[in-house]
């Protein structure tokens, strides 16, 4: 049968096309199996900004990323840390670990109202005391390179690399990051909240050695924010985790109810997580370039920087937007 098929195929359209579609076909399953699920850490200061809560949904709602574990960082660990712990059990998720970064306990953020209740002890799954060493114990005994995203100041990834700077050439680092020829809402370079929260943190993670460094800093992640239409298609979504997000977003933005939600806040951190998938990323321009990061906390285009792979523009900012609300719902 499959013979007369070719027999007919190459009748049609000439021997040289068929060897071309089955070439292309053995390829196409060839490629699925180099791109097998990216194993990653995902290090976040969830709890302060909302963005964060949406990049960790995203990430769970994505197939191309097999999550490992998630860290805090920038303080407040325990707070953060049960938003993480409470998000993970509503996922069905709580096969991933769940560690306390660096920079201490203190401290509570715009999302305190949704885990004020919430025991930490009470997670299924696994709490690291130590996350520093949870991260650092990661990307050293994982048979495939980690791709650490970052989502926050660098705190704990600083950290990590100041016990132990071998893991840097074992890890791929994507990172929302810094500011390179634009600021906040498209405005002139100014110095970015991760970077600026923590100059020496920064300094330290962005020109770490990495086995591959990719940013999106504010010329690409400062321009995501989800109005009429594809907002209203979340906010009216029945989707249980979509549900959650949409409360705690309502919480956060100190709203009555959610319909008096019109659009989302700027979504900086999701970018990140688009960054962490494996192949070619047709949405946004990448270019090669060297980055520095100055005492002041603006990450310059400087020949004596790290080079790293920088989404500096989008090719297609609707269709993202519209990928994310597809990923967030599913
Ligand atoms: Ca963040």
């Amino acid at each position: 049968m499959i013979g007369k098929i070719l027999k007919i195929m190459v009748r049609k359209i000439g021997f040289l096309s068929v060897v071309t579609i089955c070439t292309v076909s053995l390829m196409g399953f060839a490629a699925d199996n180099v791109t097998a699920r990216v194993p990653v850490i995902l290090d976040t200061d969830i709890g302060d900004d909302i963005d964060d809560t949406w990049a960790l949904i995203m990430l769970l709602n994505s197939p191309e990323l097999d999550l490992k574990l998630v860290t805090t960082t920038y303080g407040k660990t325990e707070y953060r840390a049960k938003l993480i712990a409470k998000l993970l059990t509503i996922a069905g998720r709580t096969d991933v670990p769940v560690g306390m970064g660096a920079g201490g306990n203190k401290g509570v953020g715009g999302q305190e109202a949704w885990v004020k209740d919430y025991d930490l002890k009470s997670y299924a799954g696994k709490v690291h005391e130590d996350g520093v060493q949870a991260l650092i114990n990661e990307i050293n005994t994982s048979s495939q390179p980690i791709t650490l995203i970052s989502i926050g100041p660098s705190t704990t990834v600083a950290e990590a690399l100041k016990r132990h700077p071998e893991i840097a050439p074992k890890a791929v680092f994507v990172g929302m990051q810094g500011s390179v020829r634009k600021g906040y809402n498209g405005r002139a370079v100014s110095p970015e909240w991760n970077v600026k929260a923590n100059i020496p943190a920064a300094q330290k993670a962005l020109l770490a050695p990495w086995k591959q460094t990719i940013i999106t800093p504010l010329d690409t992640c400062g321009l995501i924010r989800l109005k009429g239409d594809r907002f209203k298609t979340l906010r009216d979504s029945q989707n249980v985790i979509v549900k959650t997000l949409m409360e705690n977003y309502r919480i956060w933005a100190k709203k009555a109810t959610v319909d008096e939600l019109k659009e989302s806040s700027v979504l900086f951190d999701t970018v990140a997580i688009y960054l962490a998938y494996p192949g070619t990323k047709s949405l946004l321009t990448m270019e090669e370039l060297s980055i520095g990061v100055t005492e002041k906390g603006i990450t310059n285009i400087d020949p004596a920087g790290m080079k790293m792979s920088v989404a500096t523009e989008w090719k297609d900012l609707g269709e993202y937007e519209n990928f994310l609300i597809k990923r967030l719902m599913k």
